[in-house]
């Protein structure tokens, strides 16, 4: 019998550099910020020092200001464009110029729970090293992409969002010139079928928006005015609440009670400002586009993700519910990352509709919260079982369950071992004991 907990193990071990961990061979050769965070939570269930050492690692890429880049260049590889040249930034550890997703504060608190409950020794710092850099990031996000205080955080480049090329950016991206001062010599089309990567447009626009900031020496205020895309997140947003949740419970462990307070404030007006993008009429959440000032209508499975920090009134979770079973309706895999019914789906193509086992784990994070418990178990047995039959992919066609994109993918190792340990453990509860050693 194949034992898919060790497979899992095994490709989180082979795409270990040195302490962090590659989303793939060859198509990702570097630490990404969001990948690394997934990949910590699911190293804190069998190897907590392993855990602790991925997110020292990408700490080493995080800015003066505070910022976390999405990407870290540790060692140079000339299998991704666009490498360190194109970013043009000025860390000692070269990085890109942009972020990505917070997740770490979530998988930092998973960390240090599993540090606590194994009794472990002298871990106790290692936490407050990190937390002192979650919360310097927190700071940054607040300050230089919500400079009005509004509670919502603002995307100036799609990759930021970790959902590159989502039907969510199109009309904001579609703005965004095609024009670059940079030569776009793509590499991602030589190891994956163009046919599941986004268009080379949109690759011209991304590189046009690196363009533009590099122009701006990476001045967060500078970019801010001269983002020719600027979307006010709700996905990026829970994921920063949940993680600001996260860094509270540890403010107050540690005794920090100025932090606590502060975390408390932006916690609270973040809170506030998610639930404002709830559109009853649509039967889920909205982004807003901040450069004509209008909602991001576009179906994604980021318009569910406020559940993840959201307590939800119960008119509006059945309503939720009821929107997600729609979507669900007839696929083959769970959960599909835009409505299938939608003019902009694509079974294959990337964030246009496909399935993600980590964004399936940070629904089912929400659904838990909500007490939505079948809808949860529905999507962990989906996702798990995805995996079991096809492999360690990326990502998943929907409509017919293929493995698609890179593979041995360490994001779907994370998420498989985090989703089967709540069917070991058998609960569907938040708090949940750790999964020993199999052996
Ligand atoms: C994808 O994004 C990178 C750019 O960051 C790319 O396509 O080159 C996304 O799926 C992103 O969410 C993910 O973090 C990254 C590495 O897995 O790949």
């Amino acid at each position: 019998m194949t034992d898919y907990l060790e497979d899992a193990r095994q490709i989180l071990a082979a795409n270990d550099r040195g302490g962090y961990t590659v989303p793939t061979d060859r198509l990702y050769p570097f630490q990404w910020n969001w990948d690394s965070a997934f990949v910590a939570m699911g190293f804190a269930t069998y190897d907590v020092p392993r855990a602790y050492r991925e997110l020292e690692r990408l700490i080493e890429g995080q800015w003066a200001d505070g910022m976390i880049p999405h990407i870290v260049f540790h060692a140079p590889s000339d299998t991704y464009f666009p490498g360190p040249n194109v970013w043009r930034t000025h860390h000692t550890t070269a990085t890109s110029g942009i972020t990505q997703p917070p997740v770490f504060g979530m998988a930092l608190k998973k960390v240090h729970d599993a540090a606590k409950r194994q009794g472990r020794t002298g871990t106790g710092e290692r936490s407050r090293f990190l937390y002192d850099a979650a919360l310097r990031w927190h700071r940054w996000w607040y300050e230089a992409r919500d400079p009005e205080s509004t509670g919502l955080v603002a995307l100036l480049h799609p990759w930021e969002s970790g959902s590159d090329n989502s039907p969510a950016w199109d009309i904001a991206l579609a703005r965004v010139p095609t024009t670059t001062k940079t030569e776009v010599i793509r590499k991602d089309t030589g190891h994956v079928d163009a046919a599941m990567r986004p268009h080379d447009e949109d690759y011209r626009r991304f590189i046009h928006l690196v363009d533009t900031y590099a122009a701006c020496g990476w001045n967060p205020a500078e970019q801010w005015a001269a983002a020719p895309f600027k979307v006010a997140e709700i996905q990026t947003t829970a994921i920063l609440l949940a993680s600001g949740e996260a860094l509270l419970e540890l403010a107050r462990e540690f005794g920090q009670e100025a932090d606590a307070e502060e975390l408390e404030t932006v916690n609270a007006r973040s809170r506030k400002a998610l639930l404002a993008q709830w559109r009853p009429e649509l039967r889920r959440f909205v982004s807003r586009d901040l450069i004509s000032d209008t909602d991001i209508e576009a179906p994604t499975q980021a318009c569910f993700c406020p559940l993840l920090a959201l307590d939800l009134e119960q008119t509006a979770l059945e309503e939720v519910i009821a929107e997600m079973n729609a979507w669900s309706d007839g696929l083959k895999v769970l959960f599909p990352s835009t409505q299938p019914s939608y003019s902009g789906f694509e079974a294959k193509r990337y964030w246009r509709g496909p399935v993600w086992a980590v964004i399936n784990w940070l629904l089912i994070d929400g659904l838990q919260r909500n007490g939505k418990d079948t809808m949860a178990e529905k999507l962990r047995l989906s996702t798990v079982r995805a995996i079991e039959a096809n492999g360690f992919a990326e990502y998943f066609d929907p409509l017919t369950g293929e493995g698609c994109g890179g593979l041995g993918f360490s994001w779907t190792a994370a998420a498989y071992i985090e989703l089967l340990r709540l069917k070991v453990d058998g609960s569907m509860r938040r708090a949940r004991p750790e999964l020993t050693s199999p052996s």
